[in-house]
């Protein structure tokens, strides 16, 4: 059984003062209280020109800017500076539940898991994924369940809540692809490591606030080519 005194949410931000505020704001602190958790919020930012810092500070997030590029990076940045036994993870742009990251803590604590996944298809609001996001993320996910024998819906979700000292038991994070390719690089080496007990649970998507930074057809490409690559090469 875990004993948690802090919980860290690290969110990657690059130009999302439209969300970071929202994605803050919706986070169950009552809960959190109720629990006498404390709660640690960081943003790892990759130099933002808009508001978000000032945006984050103001809502009690501690600030780390990493300038060098890449959603993978900033985690990489991110991660070993987390004070709580417990991270939780996932975009600063509004799209994720994070008025539900409370139960997927409670869903790990009762489990003892030490990786939980989350499936976005699960509950898929209106405006939340094109058809071209789709197809790409389902072409993606099937990849990752051949190439790897992962039983996953979603390998895209950016969304994880874990244990901080799962992340001894994998790869070490110098080693992890720096940019969108993270994402489907944490899942593979957290299911296939020994001793770590995973499980991908039921979740949801809303549509982004703010700018598209993603190119689709490069990063979808990026993404494929990377799965292959990694199976290769492990
Ligand atoms: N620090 C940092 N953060 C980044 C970088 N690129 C993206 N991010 C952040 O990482 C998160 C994921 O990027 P998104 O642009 O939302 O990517 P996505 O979710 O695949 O695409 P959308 O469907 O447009 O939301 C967001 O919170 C971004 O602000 C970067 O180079 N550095
Ligand atoms: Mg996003």
């Amino acid at each position: 059984m875990i004993n948690i005194t802090t919980i860290t949410v690290i969110l990657p931000t690059l130009n999302e003062e439209k969300g970071i505020g929202k994605t803050i704001d919706s986070i169950n602190k009552e809960y959190f209280k109720n629990h006498g958790w404390n709660l640690e919020i960081i943003i790892v930012d990759g130099d933002s020109k808009d508001k978000t810092r000032e945006i984050a500070k103001k809502k009690g997030a501690k600030i780390i800017i990493e300038k060098r590029k890449g959603y993978g990076r900033a985690y990489k940045t991110g991660m070993p500076q987390a004070t709580g036994e417990l991270i939780v993870t996932g975009d600063a742009d509004a799209t994720y539940p994070f008025d539900r990251i409370h139960q997927y803590i409670q869903l790990l604590i009762d489990k003892d898991l030490d990786f939980i996944t989350t499936d976005r298809f699960a509950e898929l609001k209106h405006g939340s994924m094109s058809v071209k996001h789709y197809f790409g993320n389902t072409i993606l996910a099937i990849s990752l369940r051949i190439l790897f024998f992962i039983n996953i819906r979603d390998s895209q979700s950016g969304m994880w809540i874990f244990k901080k000292n799962a992340l001894e038991k994998i790869q070490p994070l110098q080693i992890f692809n720096d940019g969108m390719p993270f994402s489907e690089e944490i899942k593979i080496e957290m299911f296939k490591a020994k001793n770590v007990k995973t499980r991908e649970t039921p979740s949801a998507l809303h549509p982004r606030e703010g700018e598209v930074k993603l190119e689709s057809f490069k990063d979808g490409w990026r993404n494929l080519k990377f799965l292959f690559k990694k199976r290769i090469t492990k």
